[in-house]
């Protein structure tokens, strides 16, 4: 028999064409054995990678070991190539406890810093815009490596691979983009998928060079990606790569492969990229059968022998304190205390000022946001740090939220503190799948925690209509894994967006735009630290308790100052995740009556957990039911009447008389 694969002549020595080939037998065997495991229960999902093997293996034996690979979900070539131990990942596969995720995350989701593998979330996309990160760390450290991040033909359909792409293109990023086009995502074939006849040929339109390779060729795919990584080590650079190829099972074992037209195929099982570069070896003498046949038998025992070690592994069993304690990277809180000298700063300007020390204290951090370079932002809050810091570490980007919160993700892996200025907070929505499913998550997943600040200017307030209002705290503090934090005051704005720059986890922090400019206080020079969750009690009293956060804080303490009769607690809670309850508990057992007052519409809110909360902590030290003040159920509207209308602001003051004569 001839190979059906034409295989140029290249000057690989015979113990490299050699290993090309063991190490694409590797993950043909362990899949042919997983298939068997899944027939027989053992793991709960496949997705086969047969027929796509040289695509890893040729990729991940082109790049240094300290490189860093994000592969998909048929990339196991990537993982035996790496050479991590098998039983590692049978007993990932199998949700124990030597695999990678301690039983909290199936398959191929999951990554290693031990072997620079970094594995995908389920929704695909954000792949590239994190390899983008790593990347970006790369060329910040002058370190000459290469990123390699794979996607499927069906992914780059995304909108995040469209704005990883575009962004790794504008900032030059030595990023190695493999599509692996397999003809088909899940069921859809490529021409529902795209429109185009090579998906290479969109780099044209990034400003970005690429390649066709045979996919299924071992030796094409190792000495061309060679080749384009030692020039992407020297100048750093984009390259995107489409490998042609096919999926010859479906897309997981229980789906099948039915709408796969036969002759399709039949035509591509011809092309195996084992079986012919086995027939290929024969005929140029580089092996011979006795030498193939040892190679499996060998392969086949390591594969039992590991197996057996997964197997006689005992099941995970946890506890609810255990996965608690994991969603956040611990942090050492160092307290920095206040320099006695202050100086009169409104709010914006205690976080221009604090983030700039937080700049200097940390001589890598990187700032990201559009406008924020030369032009300063839109608030003006990085004005001059550019010329301070350089254009490095603060950089304007594209408009592509989703991209660049990836790319911070990318950053942290790499070991690099980020903050992200959203303009406004309400455009997370276009970054919404990185904050609550990458950063949120990571860390509980497979210990990898995300650096990562974002700035959210917020709030309404300022008749800006629907989309430039909206305080959209409760959409995080859903999620676990992400810190949320609120301040009213330029002081507690500058202590705490310190912390949140020191903590390793990721944090959202709100800035109230109509606090801004109009809140002023005396605020330390000096550099200083002010710890999450705690709240901060600002009047004490003993008639009733009041609980605001933002510019609720402001309205509470001008509605109290037209009562100066009234005794009350007033409580500015500055950080909800973590949440102080114990000074609320406390505060609503001493006056049996509470009322919390927000900015933000009220089903599904902080001031309904936190409601929640006193009623069933507290409900005998109860006076009166809690009382939650919010705003209107609609979207925030633009001119002052409807949105004065729409404001929790105007109610408050009836509402709290109430709740005293109850
Ligand atoms: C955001 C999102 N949408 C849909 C899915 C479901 N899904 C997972 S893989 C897949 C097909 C991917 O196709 P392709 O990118 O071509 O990769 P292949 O499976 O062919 O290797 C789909 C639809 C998902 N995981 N995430
Ligand atoms: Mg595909």
């Amino acid at each position: 028999m001839k190979s059906n694969i034409n295989y140029n002549k290249t000057k690989l020595s015979n113990k490299t064409k050699i290993a090309l080939y063991q190490a694409m037998l590797k993950p043909r065997l362990i899949e042919e054995k997983m298939l068997i495991l899944l027939r027989q229960g053992k793991i709960s999902k496949w997705f086969s990678g047969i027929g796509q093997e040289a695509i890893s293996v040729g990729v991940t034996m082109a790049m240094h070991a300290e490189e860093y690979i994000l592969p998909m979900h048929r990339n196991l070539g990537v993982f035996t190539t790496r050479d991590i131990p098998l039983y590692r990942l049978f007993s990932q596969w199998q949700g124990k406890a030597n695999g990678f995720t301690k039983g909290r995350d199936r398959s191929f989701h999951f990554g290693t810093q031990e072997f620079n593998i970094v594995g995908m979330i389920s929704h695909l996309g954000p792949q590239f815009g994190v390899a983008d990160g790593i990347a970006l760390a790369s060329k910040l450290k002058n370190k000459n490596q290469v990123t390699a991040v794979f996607t499927g033909e069906g992914g780059t359909s995304e909108g995040d691979i469209h704005e990883a792409l575009n962004v790794a293109s504008v900032w030059q990023l030595p990023v190695l983009f493999c599509i692996e086009n397999n003809g088909y995502g899940l069921s859809t074939p490529t021409k529902e998928q795209y429109n185009c006849e090579n998906l290479a040929d969109r780099a044209l339109g990034y400003g970005m060079e690429s390649h066709i390779i045979d996919g299924n060729n071992i030796l094409e795919v190792f000495t061309k990606i060679s080749k384009i990584t030692e020039s992407i080590r020297k100048k750093p650079r984009p390259v995107l790569i489409e490998f042609k190829t096919f999926r010859m099972r479906g897309h997981e074992e229980a789906s099948g492969t039915k709408y796969v037209p036969q002759e399709l195929m039949d035509q591509w099982a011809k092309k195996d990229p084992i079986d012919n570069y086995k027939l290929h070896l024969l005929e140029e003498g580089i092996l011979t059968e006795k030498e193939d046949a040892i190679f499996k038998a060998e392969i086949k025992a390591e594969i039992d022998t590991h197996l057996d070690r997964t197997n006689a592994e005992a099941a995970i069993v946890s506890t609810e304190s255990n996965e608690l304690n994991d969603v956040f990277k611990s942090f050492d809180y160092q307290d920095v205390k206040e320099s006695k000298n202050t100086e009169e700063l409104r709010l914006i300007d205690a976080i221009h000022v604090g983030l700039k020390q937080s700049m200097e204290k940390h001589n890598d951090l990187v700032i990201m946001g559009q406008d924020v370079a030369e032009y300063g932002g839109v608030f003006k809050i990085t004005d001059g740090f550019v010329e301070a810091f350089g254009k490095d570490r603060v950089r304007n980007t594209p408009i592509c939220e989703s991209a660049i919160i990836e790319t911070a993700m990318g950053l942290s892996i790499a070991g690099i503190k980020s903050v992200v200025e959203l303009q406004f907070s309400d455009f997370v929505t276009s970054g919404f799948n990185p904050v609550v499913n990458y950063l949120a998550k990571s860390h509980y997943r497979w210990n990898q925690n995300a650096d990562v600040v974002l700035r959210m200017p917020c709030g309404a307030g300022v008749a800006a209509g629907p989309f430039h209002s909206q305080t959209n705290e409760a959409w995080f503090t859903k999620t676990p894994g992400l810190k949320v934090i609120y301040p009213a005051f330029p002081k507690d704005a500058k202590g705490l967006l310190a912390t949140a720059i020191n903590d390793p986890n990721p944090v959202l922090f709100f800035e109230h735009k109509a606090l801004y400019r109009s809140i002023r206080q005396d605020v330390p020079t000096d550099y200083f630290t002010i710890p999450f969750g705690k709240a901060a009690t600002l009047k004490q009293g003993d008639d009733i308790t009041v609980i605001a956060y933002g510019q609720a804080v402001h309205w509470t303490l001008n509605t109290l100052d037209k009562h100066q009769d009234i005794s009350a607690d007033v409580i500015d809670l500055r950080s909800l995740q973590p949440l102080d309850t114990e000074t609320i508990y406390a505060s609503a057992k001493k006056t049996g009556r509470v009322i919390i007052l927000q900015e933000d519409s009220l089903f599904g809110s902080i001031a309904s957990d936190i409601s929640a909360l006193i009623m069933e902590n507290c409900f005998e030290h109860l006076d009166a039911p809690v009382k939650r003040v919010a705003s209107l159920e609609t979207p925030i509207p633009f001119i002052n009447q409807l949105e004065d209308q729409y404001l929790s602001r105007d109610k408050f003051e009836a509402e709290l008389l109430a709740l005293l004569e109850y």
